[in-house]
């Protein structure tokens, strides 16, 4: 690699100003390290940056999504909703820049394009679109699970004569669909958001759906001033509850631990209507069986598929929007007036799951000998997730071994931390962690914690770099398809097994279990770092 300028250093480089980022800058400052982190965006706040599409919001509790390090910072901060909205979750994030005073640390605008391991020096050189070379000791990817946008390779997609807009991707500027036709592709949790809020601007929505979705009530609203009380009251003790919690949340509502397949059909048609009406993923909590035995599941798919008929009038729409499905195999949606969005006179429904979209057109697109026809495309395709940040970086580690070989059959890693080959490079909340599967901000918290606690550990005992090894790292795999395995995970076409992207290796990546994860990083750390070479 080569730069005009020459590099900066610092300890430690953070990629990425999100939630990460943030976190591992203000703890890796509290450690008394020099660390930087550079931002493509022109400001912080990652998924909540760039996600501005109508209706988004997280789904799991505001009380919940949130950071726990600073005692302060939790009493202090007010959510205003159940689940926070896009804009409020932004405005948290710049809090939390303002109050730890982090923006001097972080460079907005720098776009990493690559990063090279200097094996003389025992250090990474980074390098930037705009912003010149930067050289550290430790490099810390927090650019996201989920910040690569997939935009589907379309025949014509360039050809169309309206915006095009992704969801992940949307303008800072309003959107305003009055008197427009509109066209959304992608029917996942971001599509599930969007459209019943699209469809009361729009003149015409038309979704194209490829896979029908799982979704529940949200049942969001003002937050309950006797709850936020009740758990400010112990805030501590409400995160260490959750961090017990296979996701890392959801302790005031835990799984029942009881099996479908023992209770009465009343009896479960009560339990899952229960837990409908409370809303949100502690719906796959009605029976601790759901996600692990496949006739255990299909009751609970086939309770939602009810309650699709009920919403949905027309009763060929409710067919097509019925998923077939396990339910939770693909990530469960949290909706807000999603199905009863198909009930307006002007939102028609495609199915395009055994006829591909054919091409985009000036006009709109074609799929099965037909035209459809609209003023501006919505694409809410998902993400090339866990592994597309790191595979669009020219990243390259010991005898400049590209990620793109060491990956070329699915993300080899161990603990979901690190990579052998890619010395003193930790990646947050990244593929073989369990990160997709929890409230993101336990899991990012802890892994912050872990990587500051290796740095400290090779500074005391004189090492220069810590490295996964092979075998460690071939184990760690196994380990996670084999948790997946005795799950429904593996029974359909998820993004978590890099289903959605064209010729992506399977592997399924995220792992299942926030509590032994956590025990089992803390052991190999305790044991001096077992599956690491320390030098
Ligand atoms: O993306 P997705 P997302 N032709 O991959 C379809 C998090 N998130 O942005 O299922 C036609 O789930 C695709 O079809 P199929 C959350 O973790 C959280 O919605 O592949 N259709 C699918 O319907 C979530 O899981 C929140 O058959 C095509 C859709 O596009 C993750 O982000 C909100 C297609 C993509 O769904 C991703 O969610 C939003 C094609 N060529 C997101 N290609 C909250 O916290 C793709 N599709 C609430």
């Amino acid at each position: 690699m080569s730069s005009a300028i020459p590099p900066r250093a610092v300890d430690l480089l953070i990629v990425g100003a999100g939630f990460g980022g943030l976190c591992m800058l203000h703890r890796a400052r509290q450690r008394g390290l020099s660390a930087l982190v550079l931002e493509s965006a022109a400001s912080v706040g990652g998924t909540w940056y760039h996600n501005r599409y109508p209706g988004a919001r997280v789904d799991i509790q505001s009380m919940e999504y949130s950071f726990s390090f600073s005692e302060e910072l939790q009493q202090e901060w007010r959510w205003t909703e159940r689940y926070a909205a896009q804009p409020e979750l932004l405005r948290y994030a710049n809090h939390v820049a303002d109050r730890f005073g982090l923006r001097d640390g972080i460079r907005l605008n720098a776009r990493v394009t690559g990063a090279a391991f200097d094996e003389a020096a025992n250090r990474w050189c980074v390098e930037t679109e705009s912003d010149g070379a930067w050289s550290a000791r430790f490099l810390v990817m927090a650019s996201g699970p989920l910040s690569a946008p997939n935009v589907p390779a379309f025949k014509g997609l360039e050809s169309f004569a309206g915006p095009v807009y992704h969801t992940a991707q949307w303008p800072h500027e309003p959107v305003d669909f009055t008197g427009l036709r509109v066209g959304v592709v992608g029917t996942g949790s971001s599509g599930v958001q969007a459209i019943p809020l699209i469809a009361q601007q729009a003149r015409e929505l038309t979704v194209f759906q490829r896979t029908a979705a799982y979704a529940v009530p949200a049942h969001n609203g003002p937050l309950d001033a006797a709850f936020e009380a009740r758990i400010k009251a112990d805030y501590a003790g409400f995160r260490e509850r959750n961090r017990r919690m296979p996701a890392g949340f959801g302790s005031e509502l835990p799984p029942n631990p009881m099996s479908a397949l023992e209770a009465t059909p009343d009896e479960r048609e009560a339990a899952f209507e229960a837990r409908w009406r409370i809303g949100g993923f502690s719906f796959l909590g009605t029976y601790r069986d759901i996600m692990l035995d496949e006739r255990a599941n299909a009751l609970a798919a086939e309770f939602v598929r009810g309650k699709i008929r009920q919403i949905v009038r027309d009763p060929e729409t409710a067919r097509l929007l019925s998923p077939s499905q396990t339910i939770g195999c693909k990530r469960l949606c949290v909706d807000t007036g999603y199905y009863a969005a198909y009930n307006r006179p002007n939102v028609h429904l495609v199915d395009v799951s055994r006829h591909p979209i054919d091409a985009i057109t000036p006009a709109g697109l074609t799929t099965n000998g037909r035209s459809y026809e609209f003023d501006a495309l919505v694409l809410a395709t998902g993400f090339d997730a866990m592994t597309g940040t790191l595979l669009r970086l020219d990243l390259r580690g010991r005898k400049g071994l590209r990620i793109q070989d060491k990956w070329r059959a699915g993300p080899l890693n161990y603990l979901g931390l690190m990579i052998e080959g890619f010395p003193n490079l930790f990646n947050v909340a990244g593929p073989g962690s369990t990160s997709a599967f929890t409230n993101v901000i336990v899991s990012i918290e802890h892994h912050v914690d872990w990587i500051a606690d290796c740095i400290a550990y090779l500074d005391t005992h004189g090492r220069a770099t810590i490295e996964a090894t092979a075998p460690a790292e071939a184990a760690w795999v196994a380990h996670v398809t084999d948790v997946a395995s005795r799950t429904v995970y593996l029974t359909c076409n998820s993004w978590y097994l890099g289903a959605n992207i064209p010729g992506k290796p399977r592997m399924f990546m995220p792992l299942l279990g926030f509590p032994p994860y956590a025990d089992q990083c803390a052991e190999v750390a305790r044991h001096g770092y077992e599956g690491f070479v320390l030098a």
